[in-house]
Formats: C-alpha cells, sequence, structure tokens
C-alpha cells in the first residue's frame, strides 16, 4: 500500500511501527532498519510503515549540488515493499514542508496522523527545519506521547560504512561489483527499448538493444556483465556504456545484447543489473577487430553470469 502524502485526520494506523529516510539505492545499511521495522512490528503486532520523500530533499535544498539518485521513485517503492513494509508512505517535499519545525512534524505526522507505536531510524538521523531534530528529541518526545524509539547502527562492509554516496562514488569509477556487495544486488538501471541504429546487428551481427535510462547515474562508460530482468525472467548480457568511439558516434548510450536471444524488444522496459566490469570501451581500428572483441566479450559475460 502506498501512500501519497497524508493529509490530517486520514490514512491513520492504530500501532505503526515506522522509519523515515530518504533511502536512496535501499541499501544494506536501509535494509538493517526497514528488517528492524517488520521484526518490531511483528512483536507489537503493529503496521510496518516506511516514510520517504519525494522530490529528495537535498533536490529542493540545495539545488546546485549535482545528486545523481540511484534508484528512480517506482524502483525505491518495489524495494521499500520487497523488504517487507506493509505500507509506504511519499511525502512531498517542498519549501513549506522543509520549514516545519522538528517538534511539529512528530505531532503532526508521528502522532496525529500515524498514531505511531515505534520508531526505528539510522543512528545519525536528523529531521525537521535546518536538521533541528534527532534521536534524543524523537525520544524524549515519544516519552511524552507514548512511543519509543530506536536507532539502528551503521552498516560496514569491508571497513567502510555503508552510505548511498559511497555507492555513488564507486559506480562513478565504474566500480560494479563492489556496489553490489553494499546494495545488496546488483546496481538497476531501468528504461524503454528505444530504436538505435542498426549497426549492432547489421555490422557488428551483434545486436542490441539501447535504453533510454530513467536513472539518474550510470556507472562508468565500459562493458559489463549484467542481468536483465524483462518482466518475470531474468537474462544474462553484456552492456556497453559509452559513445562507440569506433564509428565516432559521439552520443553517450546504454546498450545491452542479450546472450542467446533473439526477439523484437522495441518499447519494452527492461532493468540492467550490473554485476561486473569487464573493460574499457575503446576505439577500434576495424570494424571486425570489434566484432571480434565483442565475442570475446559475450564469453566472458557468460562465465562471469554461471558458465553456459
Ligand atoms: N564500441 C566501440 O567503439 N568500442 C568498444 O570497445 C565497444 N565495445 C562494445 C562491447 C559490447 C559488449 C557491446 C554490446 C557493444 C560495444 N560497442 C563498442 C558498441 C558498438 O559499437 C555498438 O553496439 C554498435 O555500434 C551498435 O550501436
Ligand atoms: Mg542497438
Amino acid at each position: 500500500m502506498v501512500y501519497y502524502d497524508l493529509p490530517p485526520g486520514r490514512a491513520s494506523f492504530s500501532r505503526a511501527v515506522v522509519t523515515i529516510g530518504n533511502f536512496d539505492g535501499v541499501h544494506l545499511g536501509h535494509q538493517a532498519i526497514l528488517a528492524r521495522v517488520c521484526k518490531r512490528a511483528q512483536e507489537l503486532e503493529g503496521q510496518a510503515v516506511g516514510i520517504t520523500f519525494e522530490p529528495h530533499p537535498l533536490k529542493v535544498l540545495r539545488p546546485q549540488l549535482s545528486l545523481p539518485l540511484l534508484t528512480t521513485p517506482t524502483q525505491k517503492l518495489e524495494l521499500l515493499t520487497a523488504a517487507g513494509l506493509e505500507a509506504v508512505v511519499v511525502l512531498p517535499f517542498n519549501a513549506d514542508f522543509a520549514g516545519l519545525a522538528a517538534r511539529d512534524f512528530v505531532t503532526q505526522y508521528f502522532c496525529e496522523r500515524l498514531r505511531v507505536r515505534e520508531v526505528v531510524v539510522g543512528h545519525d538521523y536528523c529531521f525537521g527545519r535546518g536538521r533541528e531534530g534527532n534521536i534524543d528529541l524523537l525520544k524524549e518526545m515519544g516519552r511524552a506521547h507514548g512511543f519509543t524509539v530506536q536507532a539502528v547502527w551503521a552498516v560496514e562492509v569491508d571497513g567502510a560504512v555503508v552510505s548511498s554516496s559511497l555507492i555513488r562514488a564507486l559506480l562513478r569509477l565504474g566500480k560494479v561489483a563492489e556496489a553490489s556487495h553494499l546494495l545488496g544486488r546488483p546496481y538497476g538501471v531501468t528504461g524503454q527499448v528505444i530504436q538505435g541504429k542498426g549497426r549492432g546487428a547489421k555490422l557488428l551481427k551483434v545486436p542490441t538493444a539501447n535504453i533510454r535510462p530513467e536513472n539518474e547515474l550510470l556507472p562508468a562508460s565500459g562493458i559489463y556483465a549484467v542481468w536483465v530482468r524483462r518482466g518475470a525472467e531474468t537474462l544474462p548480457g553484456v552492456a556497453n556504456i559509452g559513445t562507440s568511439p569506433t564509428f565516432e558516434n559521439g552520443e553517450l548510450s546504454l546498450e545491452v545484447h542479450l546472450l542467446d536471444f533473439d526477439g523484437n524488444l522495441y518499447g519494452e522496459n527492461l532493468e540492467v543489473g550490473f554485476v561486473a566490469r569487464l573493460r574499457e570501451e575503446r576505439r577500434f581500428p576495424s570494424i571486425d577487430a570489434l566484432a571480434a572483441q565483442i565475442r570475446n566479450d559475450i564469453t566472458v559475460a557468460s562465465q562471469v553470469l554461471g558458465g553456459k
């Protein structure tokens, strides 16, 4: 169940166990919080509820900051629901909302609209006007209004705290395998298959689906082994993010070749999950040399994805 906005006096729950955050990427740190929410909701016989914002608050508060998001709103909702939440509340974030004092937010949303029983947040969570609200304030207000507060500690992987910004940095470097360790799954880019140049099938004998990415962040350009989600099926593939310098194309594109598949994909929506980086994109002296390299990429990708 997804609620867009939460008007006063409606959509209330009886014993909600609530978490709140931006959850961009829904990474392992977020997943630890969500797991705690679901566990506590069971123990307290309440509803597991996640609150998130749309657009991302920093897009409103710091529009000049470059903040390419990891997940589209649709992906985020899917992932939050898959984590076991019963309800997700998407609060529209605007200047008015940003000006709401932390105490007023707690009273109006947690107490009046949601009737929370417990709030679960990351250990460093801040909220409200100028980020004035923190866990101590939540605990103090909880004592007055009859809800408890749990802080979830950060998750570390290989000695680094899992964060959306670390994952962004890894993806910008093409380190997709490292990123997937922090995400708990391969980084996924969704988009519709659009008309390409037809050059792949004609000149290289390697047809590619050209995808118009919905995600704001693409991994660094290069060649990747990928899992491609097409409706209910997941198919192995090899993807190129780049400008096809062999052809002096110029425009950055995301193309994916599905191993052992031939069929028409135009207009379909796919999700490309980046598993491993195989190599950099290069300019080849001839079309034959590029075609030979791509055949090799296909072999390597199929080995990486589990040997076929
Ligand atoms: N184009 C290049 O110019 N250099 C490359 O190194 C390169 N590697 C690719 C690897 C794979 C697995 C695929 C599917 C495509 C690659 N391309 C590369 C893009 C290729 O030129 C493009 O798919 C065709 O031109 C059709 O648009
Ligand atoms: Mg193509």
